[in-house]
């Protein structure tokens, strides 16, 4: 009911596309790296704003944000707790739980966030609490959203996205019984530490829209949602132009921090008005 929830809201309801504003980058960059671009967007209201305003499906974010904007914005739009979180003072790739599902129930939240990093030291225990703590928003009837993001001592940069990697990230993920997988956009090169393990049988994909279709294929041939998210601040075309191949590979959509909240508020709403007539089908 709770996926209902998200998909029927906003201006992509009822097309199984969705665009969801994160805002989790406070904790995982540090303040002034992620809202000095645009001052605004230290104030937690002005995100809840700008996701309604855009007419988006969900907002995403840790425990202080969502409270922060809880007595004004209740009820306005499907919010998405985000329970773990990482930081950019620490050496390891790992994430602390730092909410719980009751928070999100006290709060109305459609669903909890969760990230995992396969590959990582770390990367089974950060499995097991995905599977507590989903297996508590399920008994709720919350949905269950998840970050999967490989990085960890066998990859390098190139790895972290490479498309084996990243359908293999993704596939876990629907195996772990996530009903939303947020993954980065998966990139052409395949990762060579790991390619051994994972490669036999990937494809090598020139064409960005086939990547995508790789990766939603990995998630259940399109039985579970994809999402994919917008990384460091680019310019609109460069993202359209990602959009397009998300939408033209099957992928169901869009989650777009940095590129939103790092624009001024009339650019962003351009931009994601944008993202959104694509997912509709209005725009080429
Ligand atoms: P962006 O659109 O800003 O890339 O947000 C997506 C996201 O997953 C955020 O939710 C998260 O804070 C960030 O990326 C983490 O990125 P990384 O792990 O690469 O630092």
């Amino acid at each position: 009911a709770n996926i209902a929830r998200i998909l029927m809201e906003g201006r992509l309801r009822g097309t199984g596309r969705m665009v969801i504003l994160p805002v989790d980058q406070g904790f995982e960059h540090g303040p002034a790296r992620s809202f000095a671009p645009n001052p605004d967007a230290y104030d937690p209201h002005y995100h809840f704003r700008l996701a309604i305003d855009a007419g988006l499906n969900a907002y995403a974010a840790p425990l202080g944000m969502l409270e922060a904007g809880a007595a004004t914005f209740a009820g306005s739009i499907p919010t998405i707790l985000k329970v773990n979180s990482s930081n950019s003072l620490s050496t390891t790739k790992d994430q602390a739980v730092t909410a719980t599902v009751s928070d999100a129930l006290r709060l109305g939240c459609s669903a909890i966030g969760f990230t995992i990093y396969p590959s990582s030291e770390y990367q089974f225990e950060m499995m097991e609490e995905l599977r507590e703590l989903a297996a508590e928003a399920k008994a709720v009837g919350l949905a269950v959203v998840v970050w999967s993001y490989p990085r960890g001592p066998m990859l390098d940069k190139t790895g972290e996205t490479a498309l084996d990697i990243c359908a293999y990230a993704a596939h876990m993920a629907a195996l772990i019984g996530a009903h939303i997988i947020k993954v980065k956009p998966p990139t052409a090169a395949i990762s060579l530490d790991a390619a051994k393990k994972t490669y036999e049988n990937s494809p090598v994909e020139d064409d960005a829209a086939a990547r995508f279709a790789h990766v939603v294929k990995s998630c259940f041939n399109g039985r579970r949602l994809v999402v994919f998210s917008g990384g460091e601040a680019k310019g609109s075309d460069a993202l359209l132009n990602e959009v397009r191949a998300i939408h033209a590979g099957g992928g169901n959509g869009s989650i777009v921090g940095r590129n939103a909240f790092q624009r001024s508020r009339e650019d962003a709403l351009k931009l994601l008005g944008d993202m959104i007539d694509i997912y509709a089908g209005k725009a080429a």
